[in-house]
């Protein structure tokens, strides 16, 4: 009986839409990231927050991925950036194609910088390209400390950890050991920015916003 491996075909048909979007973004010179955490660590907070601390500096377009719902993109349309919402039905990641029909729907040409929120899961987001230039991970201190050496793969991969909620270490709610987080993840990949973050309270929002800002000037050379 002839073995079909339908793994490889899906990432097959995943990888040719991939690279169709990074060329989309290459040829436009547009920076795009993909943002990858787990339910709950604070995406859409830390999105709708550095939309605000933008205005007027860069002009962001968003990707929200979920499973079901358009709860995220309300909250982005709250900031009155342009945002397409995709419902993934029950799948745990964002696809190329999905990207490149929602990229259809955005006024690209107008903006500087696509933010795509993945469905929350530290996992499966990983192994699936966009066509992104970059990810960003997130993690948040209730999660714990121990989170880049047991899901090694996200953190490998991404050009920036944002670790959020740094607010909740005031007076000893959470145990989390930040410079353990820092350090794992440096193992896992020397070249990955780090930035402590508190999206509730802004705390590290203007160091990330700096970074965001190089980062889309360098993609507009
Ligand atoms: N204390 C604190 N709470 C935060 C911070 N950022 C986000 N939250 C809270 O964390 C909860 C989840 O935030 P979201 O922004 O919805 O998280 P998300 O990652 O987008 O969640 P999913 O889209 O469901 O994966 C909300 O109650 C936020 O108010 C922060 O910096 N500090
Ligand atoms: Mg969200």
């Amino acid at each position: 009986m002839k073995k079909i491996d339908i793994g490889k075909k899906i990432l097959g048909e995943n990888e040719k839409y991939a690279l169709e979007n990074l060329l989309f973004f290459t040829k436009k010179k547009k920076l795009c990231l993909n943002i990858i955490s787990s339910p709950g660590s604070g995406k859409t907070t830390i999105l709708a927050r550095t939309i605000n601390e933008l205005k007027g500096k860069i002009k962001i377009g968003v990707i929200e991925g979920d499973i079901q719902t358009d709860i995220d993109a309300e909250r982005i349309r709250a900031t009155e950036a342009p945002v397409v919402q995709i419902n993934t039905e029950g799948s745990c990641h964002l696809s190329a194609r999905q990207i490149s029909d929602a990229l259809k729907q955005l006024p690209v040409d107008d903006l500087d910088l696509i933010l795509i929120e993945n469905v929350g899961n530290l996992v499966c987001p990983s192994a699936f390209e966009l066509g992104e230039s970059g990810k960003i991970v997130v993690l948040s201190v209730p999660e714990g400390d121990d989170k880049p050496a047991k899901y090694p793969t996200i953190f490998a991969r991404s050009k920036v950890l944002l670790i959020n909620k740094i607010d909740l270490l005031d007076g000893g709610q959470v145990d989390f050991d930040i410079e353990r987080a820092k350090a794992d993840a440096r193992r896992l990949n020397k070249a990955i920015e780090i930035f402590p973050i508190s999206a509730r309270r802004g705390d590290g929002m203007a160091q990330w916003c700096d970074w965001l800002i190089k980062s889309v000037e360098k993609s507009a050379e």
